[in-house]
């Protein structure tokens, strides 16, 4: 085919390894970085065609493993509004990347150009970025020759984060239009975020300064040019594990991801009580907030604290604005602490939904919501302001200045949210903001409402895809009969909960449980990790800590 011409020449500079094979999964594809050439090159290709049967629409490619260690690297499409790639075209790309030959290649690609329609006349625009990774430029030099390979109007944002990139796709896409979501360069991007940041915390009392662990990646030189710009008294930052230099730092030991599953301060690091904390991970688009007690004893602030806190503040904040119309939802995955959950629904009084693992699930249950707030419980996550309640607050007409006010701080909030993808440093502003605006610590923040004990394991099998699952990934419909020992076992704890699902991100099983002792939640979660080891072939060492 005329159109793939040069797509053979360039994909012999970047053969596929015979013995890997590679799947598109919940972050895209994701391994060892090493391992990626030849998958990313042809993500090069998949996203001149995406942007094809966009009409040319800018497609953004990101490389970045997230919160995995240094080694580890990986590649993801962003679709025109800044969001997750349509589920439909996963299998297109994890078809193309297993592609054994050059000619099995350009026929995989042509498949996807016939089953779209893909009009071959249409100039694919793409921008891309990649995070810190000692593999990044490797894979974006292949990047770059799948995007040549297609003819791609391609730019390049150099290393930024994740969500940075998102915001720069959402921008050029919407540039022009009644939807410009700002400016597409870092000035817009720090400038938009900085600025609805200072219209809601001008004239509070001035925050303590904040410590950021950042995972020494890409979020430490980011963050601090967000503080230049939001500038002091009202943002006062001092940056921990900001080294992206020194091999083998990334995320090791510290960032969003240590923090959130070792339940402990990052390595390099000591609390001190009173004083304010937040870890990020390694691209900068989940973080989580902590802080130490007087007793030294440390407290998480997760993604499901964080959801709770934007959720009341913006519920608050409708209630003052008197406005008939607005009602504020949040959508959690199964990883949501219980107490959490109880919260939003006794407490709080909002409708709350669970969502598969993945924000992209998340992100689209929230669509349906009018305002929807939307976290996983690792510290990704935002919230959404649907065109309907765009539209109610368009035509609000405040009767009292307190109603003026109320619908000034949504409309500042909106502006402040990264509306199209989690993002630490947007999200990082939002809990400040909230925090100036109620006058809280972080321990008043706390309050809200107590975790229960949970852990969450790792289980690896032979083959993690034998389990299946149903009721948004709590309940196993596969291997036949495991549910039932899942469930007996929960039944013998008070407020027990558990359940198994296979990562969709790296080759293991994942185990959570939670119940209302520490004792009883550890001890539900390694027999229920047993059970799974002993049905599926564990590898390794038989979970049997607590047993
Ligand atoms: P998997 O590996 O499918 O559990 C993990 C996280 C997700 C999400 C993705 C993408 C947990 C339990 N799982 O998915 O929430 O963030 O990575 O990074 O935290
Ligand atoms: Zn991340």
């Amino acid at each position: 085919m005329a159109r793939f011409a040069s797509v053979a020449e360039y994909s012999a500079k970047h053969p596929k390894p015979a013995d890997i094979s590679f799947a598109y999964g919940t972050a895209g594809f994701r391994t060892v970085g090493s391992t990626l050439e030849s998958t990313v090159f042809r993500v090069g290709l998949l996203a001149a065609l995406r942007s094809q049967s966009k009409q040319g629409r800018v497609i953004g490619v990101m490389i970045t493993a997230s919160h995995n260690p240094e080694c580890d690297n990986g590649v993801k499409l962003v679709d025109p509004m800044g969001e997750m790639l349509q589920q439909s075209w996963e299998g297109y790309c994890t078809r193309v990347a297993n592609a054994a030959t050059s000619d099995e290649l350009v026929a995989a690609l042509a498949e996807v150009a016939e089953a779209e329609a893909i009009d071959a006349a249409v100039t694919p625009r793409v921008v891309y970025a990649r995070d810190t990774r000692p593999s990044g430029p490797l894979l974006q030099a292949a990047l770059e020759d799948g995007l040549a390979a297609l003819g791609t109007d391609a730019v390049s944002f150099g290393v930024v984060t994740t969500p940075q990139l998102h915001y720069y796709v959402r921008c050029l896409n919407t540039a022009g239009t009644a939807a410009a979501y700002g400016e597409p360069t870092a000035e817009g991007y720090f400038a938009k975020y900085a600025g609805a940041y200072l219209r809601l915390v001008e004239g509070k009392q001035h925050p303590s300064p904040l410590h950021i662990d950042a995972a020494n990646g890409v979020g430490a030189p980011e963050v601090r040019k967000l503080a230049a710009v939001a500038a002091s008294p009202y943002l006062q930052i001092e940056v921990h594990n900001g080294d992206t230099e020194t091999p083998g730092k990334l995320n090791s030991g510290c960032g969003a991801d240590y923090v959130k599953s070792n339940q402990r301060a990052p390595a390099g690091m000591v609390l001190a009580p009173g004083s304010r904390y937040c870890s990020f991970d390694g691209d900068a688009d989940r973080i989580v907030y902590y802080y130490a007690d007087e007793h030294s004893t440390f407290h998480l602030l997760d993604g499901d604290k964080i959801s709770t806190l934007i959720a009341t503040y913006l519920r608050d904040l409708v209630v003052a604005a008197g406005v008939e119309g607005l009602q504020v939802g949040v959508v959690q995955t199964a990883y949501a602490n219980g107490n959490s959950t109880s919260y939003i629904k006794d407490t709080l009084r909002l409708p709350t939904v669970f969502a598969k693992t993945g924000v992209k699930h998340l992100h689209h249950e929230a669509e349906q919501m009018n305002i929807g707030v939307y976290f996983e419980a690792n510290g990704h996550g935002t919230a959404l302001f649907s065109p309907a309640a765009v539209a109610t607050l368009r035509a609000a007409t405040p009767q009292t200045p307190a109603q003026q006010d109320a619908i000034g701080r949504l409309w500042a909030l909106r502006d402040l949210i990264n509306e199209s993808v989690g993002d630490a440093m947007s999200d990082m502003l939002v809990v400040e903001a909230v925090l100036a605006c109620k006058g809280w610590t972080l321990a008043q923040w706390d309050e809200a409402y107590t975790d229960l004990p949970s852990r969450l394991l790792k289980v690896i099998v032979q083959d993690r895809a034998i389990f299946k699952t149903t009721n948004a990934e709590q309940t196993l419909t596969s291997p036949p009969h495991l549910q039932d020992t899942v469930d007996a076992l929960v039944a013998r704890v008070p407020r027990g909960r558990a359940f198994v699902r296979p990562s969709g991100t790296e080759d293991a099983v994942r185990v959570y449980a939670e119940a209302a002792t520490r004792a009883d939640c550890d001890q539900l979660a390694y027999a229920v990790a047993g059970a799974v080891f002993d049905r599926a072939g564990g590898r390794g060492e038989r979970p049997a800590e607590f047993l």
